[in-house]
């Protein structure tokens, strides 16, 4: 049975990666981008073997990159039922006054202004045929502010924000927008905050078992294989020692 095609952004690493391969497994067909190939190139060659896999290999901050990206899909292959807007990041942890500039703008530029490109690139096709489903990566941070979390919680707000207003918008058109927001969850991320320092990227983790990239890819499919009528629109996923962004028990 064919289940349609699933966009997923920042499928090269961590939670977009383990999305890919589980619904490779659940035989969806797939898009997935990023911006480094040889990783989108092995996504290809060893997901290729379960489904049709897609790469576009684009930064998701250029919204010429983003439209030329979602044209260049052959004819046949155009169709996304199901955007996962998951690229973003985290860039540095520092109090407010003492924050870098440019890691402000990758992060606005990338979870708020990539997400939103994304979505209204492909958004119109979806209220053209009166269904599809957008999957927006929010995070515990967009629910909860702490300290030195400053700009990448308020992305993270923004994004909740957006989602609302996406799905109250798209509602009469059949379009469903969900939130997936999890707690910690060891991937990458971590390291890309602390700019490669492997120590200091450890600790958010240490003493507590965090999600897996896994953990977040089950939720999603739960979310994206619920009937037309049913739609799960925000879902707070967590690891079962965090009850909150900083209240975590450790051993
Ligand atoms: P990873 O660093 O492991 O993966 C991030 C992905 O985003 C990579 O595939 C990366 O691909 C892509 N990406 C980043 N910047 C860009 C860009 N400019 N253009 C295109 N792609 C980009 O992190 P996670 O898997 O953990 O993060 C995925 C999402 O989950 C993020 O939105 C994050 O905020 C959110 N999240 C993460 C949590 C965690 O604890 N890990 C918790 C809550 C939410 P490439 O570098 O190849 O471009
Ligand atoms: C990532 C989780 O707690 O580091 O969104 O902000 S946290």
């Amino acid at each position: 049975m064919d289940k349609g095609n699933v966009m997923i952004t920042g499928a090269t690493a961590g939670i977009g990666e383990a999305t890919a391969e589980l619904l490779a497994e659940n035989g969806f067909g797939l898009i997935l981008t990023g911006r480094r190939n040889e990783r989108l190139g092995d996504l290809k060659a060893r997901l290729g073997k379960l489904t049709s896999v897609h790469t576009l290999c684009f930064d998701i901050r250029n919204m010429e990159e983003v439209n030329k990206a979602v044209d260049s899909l052959p004819e046949g292959g155009k169709e996304i039922n199901i955007l996962i807007n998951n690229a973003g990041l985290a860039a540095g942890m520092n109090h407010f006054h003492e924050c870098d500039m440019e890691d402000w703008e990758q992060m606005i530029d990338t979870n708020l202004k990539g997400l939103l490109y994304m979505s209204r690139k492909v958004a119109p096709a979806m209220i053209e045929r009166g269904a599809g489903h957008i999957i927006n990566v929010g995070s515990i941070a967009g629910r909860e502010m702490y300290e030195r979390g400053n700009v990448y919680s308020a992305t993270k707000h923004a994004v909740e924000a957006l989602s609302s207003g996406m799905r109250t918008d798209m509602l009469k058109h059949g379009v469903k927008v969900s939130t997936v927001s999890p707690g910690l969850v060891e991937t990458e991320f971590s390291i890309v905050r602390f700019k490669g320092d492997k120590e200091k990227a450890r600790q958010p983790y240490r003493g507590m078992k965090p999600l897996s990239g896994r953990d977040v890819a089950e939720a999603v499919l739960f979310m994206i294989t619920r009937p037309p009528h049913v739609s799960i629109h925000d879902l707070l996923i967590m690891p079962t020692a965090q009850a909150g962004a900083l209240i975590v028990h450790r051993e």
